[in-house]
């Protein structure tokens, strides 16, 4: 089977729009087959959900032994949970699986009207909830979990964790702002994903949601990235959505990916919706030397380099300064001079941008280096990361490592060629996109037909044998 099988645990909606029904499409678009798993019927229409007749307990467990008896799960979804004896057995089917599983807790959907027992949420918080990988509640499921009217996102979610949940996703849509941000919190990474609130009234989108990103997990993506990913596809379904009348049916599409409906990113609840306007650098950066010291600068300019780095680490700050000195006398007006990291004393010299990493943007203070009016360039190395530059609407972004790099120590395997395809593409004319990691002359030959403006390498040209040939062959295949 090539397909990822994902078990659709929910009840069906008989206009097609939510619950199971949903839930099904969404999984069949991700390119998983779609398990359903039916606890109950609803009555649910643009006025509300209006009546729920559940499953019995034998009806239901026989539909699993059914599912599973020829497919091998490799998700789980979990909707609407009508009564106590149903959420046993669901908690008896999820201890027999060792799967991502994603758990939406219908408890207030957006059109009102349901009612969960309380027993079911008490069920929900004292044992399903030390198996789940991912719990996605609104705000005011939330507040109901947890029977507080006042949240604070980080204590509230800390507080779920405890129970032995992995992860958190909040959806803040129905929250009283300009933009849709949702708050993710594992206990070891959190962040708002968040982008325009889009003006319209889709039924099922939270089902959508927890679908996709279970879907992402089934094909063992990052959570961070099914995060970023599903959010994508959600705001996707929603900008395209077909006008019913009365409400607006969800698009599922396997279209590919388009820029404007990748979310943004950010830790800091402070910085949702700042907007950040740096100058633009050229669409096509070309050959992009990194290198660790002014002489190498000095070196490679004359043979027509027209952008560069200087990455220096570990050395004090007296040195770092005289090398940026110098690197900067060196460059004329023509050349793109950034400096890694130490973007105060780029500002200082007044180099033309500077190169920040992903931990750089937790310390860096990008408004100083905006109103510095430098440009800026960051590293990603997942659609998470992309999400996180895309908040900062920087002057170019580096992908990398696109293939394996003895340059620098990473935890992220080799993007390939593809990605760079198509993240050229999906950046389009707004970012510049710089291939990274691992790049040679051959290597380069091959990322030029992807389109993509720009490569940078660090050995290809400070370990070859003769550094001014190997630089010569690469601005030649490149032009
Ligand atoms: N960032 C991503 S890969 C990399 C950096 C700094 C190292 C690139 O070095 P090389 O020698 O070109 O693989
Ligand atoms: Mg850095």
């Amino acid at each position: 089977m090539s397909k990822p099988a994902i078990l659709l645990i929910g009840g069906l909606d008989p206009q097609g729009c939510a619950g199971i029904a949903a839930d099904i499409q969404t999984a069949s678009t991700h390119n998983c087959h779609a398990v359903p798993l039916l606890t109950c019927l609803t009555e649910q229409t643009s006025q509300g959900l209006t009546a729920l007749g559940s499953l019995s307990v034998e009806q239901f467990m026989a539909q699993y032994q059914a599912a599973v008896a020829d497919f091998d799960i490799a998700a789980i979804k979990i909707g609407l949970i009508p009564n106590l004896a149903i959420a046993q057995c669901i908690e008896q089917i999820v201890s027999q699986h060792d799967v991502p599983i994603v758990l939406d807790p219908v408890l207030a959907s957006t059109s009102g009207g349901v009612s969960i027992e309380d027993d079911v949420q008490q069920f929900i918080l004292q044992k399903l909830l030390s198996k789940v990988t991912l719990l996605t509640p609104n705000l005011p499921e939330l507040s109901q979990l947890l029977n507080i009217a006042e949240l604070e996102l980080e204590i509230a979610t800390l507080n779920l964790l405890t129970t032995g949940l992995k992860a958190c996703l909040v959806k803040g849509g129905h929250a009283d702002s300009a933009w849709a941000s949702d708050y993710f919190n594992d206990g070891d990474n959190q962040f708002h994903c968040y982008q325009d609130k889009l003006a319209k009234n889709v039924r099922g989108t939270g089902c959508v949601l927890a679908t996709s990103i279970a879907s992402q997990l089934a094909h063992g993506q990052d959570i961070r990235d099914a995060i970023v990913l599903s959010k994508a596809y959600l705001n996707k379904g929603i900008r395209l959505a077909d006008d019913l009348g009365c409400y607006q049916v969800f698009k599922h599409s396997m279209a590919e990916l388009e820029l404007i409906d990748l979310p943004k990113l950010c830790y800091d609840a402070e910085l949702i919706g700042k907007q950040f306007h740096f100058p633009s650098c050229p669409q096509r950066l070309g050959i992009y030397p990194v290198v660790d010291s002014s002489d190498w600068i000095a070196k490679l300019l004359p043979e027509n380099i027209k952008t560069i780095q200087l990455r220096i680490k570990d050395v004090t700050a007296e040195l770092r300064q005289q090398e940026i000195n110098k690197a900067v006398s060196y460059c004329d007006d023509d050349t793109a001079f950034f400096v890694n990291d130490y973007w105060q004393m780029a500002i200082e010299e007044n180099a033309y941008g500077v190169h920040l990493g992903q931990e750089d943007l937790h310390d860096a203070n990008l408004i100083e280096i905006e109103q510095a009016g430098l440009r800026l360039g960051i590293s990603t190395h997942s659609y998470w990361e992309l999400a996180r530059a895309l908040a900062v609407n920087p002057s170019y972004i580096a992908l990398g490592p696109i293939f394996e790099t003895t340059s620098k120590q990473m935890p992220f395997s080799p993007q390939g060629i593809d990605r760079v395809k198509l993240w050229t593409k999906l950046l389009g004319e707004q970012y510049p996109l710089v291939a990274i990691g691992g790049i040679d002359q051959q290597r380069a030959e091959q990322l030029k037909q992807t389109g993509v403006g720009s490569v940078a390498m660090i050995s290809a040209i400070t370990k070859a044998d003769d550094y001014q040939q190997a630089t010569q062959q690469l601005v030649n295949c490149w032009q």
